[in-house]
């Protein structure tokens, strides 16, 4: 629970940011789906609650392609590819 807790802060940290850049910036967030296609967790292994209001509409739709999770600036989950290039909201060592 209090790792749950930990990653409802990182999003609200995240929409919190991006409407005060008012930009098009999107953050990676620690989520994936590397391991079952369409089955997303948290780095601390629990689910990505999926749908509305959480994912942008039409998200995810990257397939096998994207299997990493950002939060654009809309502040809705998205799947993108690893190889581009957005800032962290935090790093877990
Ligand atoms: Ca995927």
């Amino acid at each position: 629970m209090k790792t749950c807790g930990v990653a409802l802060l990182v999003v609200v940290l995240a929409i919190m940011v991006s409407a005060e850049e008012e930009s098009n910036k999107s953050y990676w967030l620690g989520g994936t789906d590397f391991f079952e296609e369409d089955n997303w967790f948290w780095l601390n292994k629990k689910k990505v609650l999926t749908g509305a209001p959480f994912w942008e509409p039409g998200q995810p739709d990257g397939g096998l392609k994207e299997n990493n999770l950002i939060i654009n600036h809309h502040g809705h989950l998205e799947d993108r590819d690893p190889s581009e290039l957005h800032p962290f909201i935090c790093q877990l060592k």
